[in-house]
């Protein structure tokens, strides 16, 4: 663990940690920005009460007042999901003024891993993680997220990324900056609501006990950075193909036409995308995002 006095582990969490046993890092975004109210609340007690059936112990993790939490209370779970978008979304260049100002954020796939390493926690599970940006040759937008996966070691667990990203410039950059892109019994990138992309992963994986396995070998070798796991949706939540990636255009043409930039595009996209499906990318969301938590909470008693 990396301590630092502006971390508070909750109480299960910390005793988790301090028996060796299994922990799984959750982020907060997603419950703000990523889904709306309730269901967002429901999926994260779910989240949580699966990994607990696993065996693992969950910690969510967020920014409230200045402090970075690991672990949250059921009440400050409900806060964040009521809250929704008015909490800051918060990444790497967020943090020092949100603490400094005593303020809320909700962590992204990077500032959950940043605060998930100085717990000590080495396994994340999510949905699905930034990228390189359509058009990113002319706006420069490529998520934080794959900086830090860069440079912080911890595995995250996902059902690949949208087809909002630039797939294959985003599976460029991560092996630029030797990150391993792992697939879980596939050889084909997942595109979050579908199982197949048209792009290749570096390896497949068909354990809990291998994932751990390379995970750990990272760690012996001293190698910086973390590895991204991508676990397809299961079969029976995938969507069609066609239909969802005509809304994915829409949403993109749409930002592209209203000028949205920065921080907001993802957050935009991920709500113009659930408009335009009805509630079946909705649906399908959480049921990934369950199948990810059962797998790191798996891994994580292995490693
Ligand atoms: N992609 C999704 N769902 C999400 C996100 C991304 O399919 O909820 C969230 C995650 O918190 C991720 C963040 O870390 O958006 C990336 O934002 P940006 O593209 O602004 O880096
Ligand atoms: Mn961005």
């Amino acid at each position: 663990m990396n301590y630092n006095e502006f971390l508070d582990l909750s109480p299960e969490v910390k005793a988790a940690l301090a028996a060796g046993k299994p922990v799984v890092a959750l982020e907060s975004t997603i419950i703000s920005h990523g889904m709306p109210y309730p269901q967002n609340v429901e999926t994260a007690r779910n989240v949580e009460r699966i990994i607990r059936e696993e065996g693992a112990t969950p910690a969510t993790i967020a920014i409230l007042g200045g402090r970075l939490k690991a672990g949250l209370t059921d009440e400050e779970l409900e806060y964040l999901g009521k809250a929704g978008p008015k909490v800051t979304k918060a990444s790497r260049r967020d943090l020092p003024v949100l603490v400094a100002r005593g303020m809320d954020g909700a962590t992204t796939v990077t500032t959950t891993m940043m605060i998930a390493h100085m717990a000590g926690i080495s396994v994340f599970a999510t949905g699905g993680i930034g990228g390189v940006h359509r058009g990113a040759e002319t706006t420069m937008d490529i998520s934080a997220d794959l900086e830090e996966l860069a440079q912080t070691p911890v595995m995250v667990i996902c059902a690949g990324a949208k087809s909002i990203l630039d797939l294959g410039l985003t599976l460029e950059y991560l092996e630029t900056k030797g990150v391993p892109v792992l697939g879980y019994g596939t050889e084909e990138l997942p595109a979050f609501y579908t199982r197949r992309s048209g792009f290749r992963v570096d390896y497949r994986v068909d354990t809990p006990e291998d994932l751990a396995a390379i995970f750990r070998a990272q760690r012996a070798l001293g190698i910086k950075g973390g590895m991204l796991v991508t676990n397809p949706i299961p079969e029976e939540y995938s969507m069609d193909y066609e239909t969802i990636n005509r809304a994915i255009d829409e949403a993109v043409a749409e930002a592209n036409q209203k000028g949205i930039h920065g921080k907001e595009t993802t957050p935009f996209l991920l709500a113009k995308i659930k408009d335009l499906t009805g509630g079946d990318s909705l649906a399908s969301n959480i049921q990934l995002v369950y199948n990810n938590a059962r797998l790191a909470a798996r891994t994580a008693a292995r490693i």
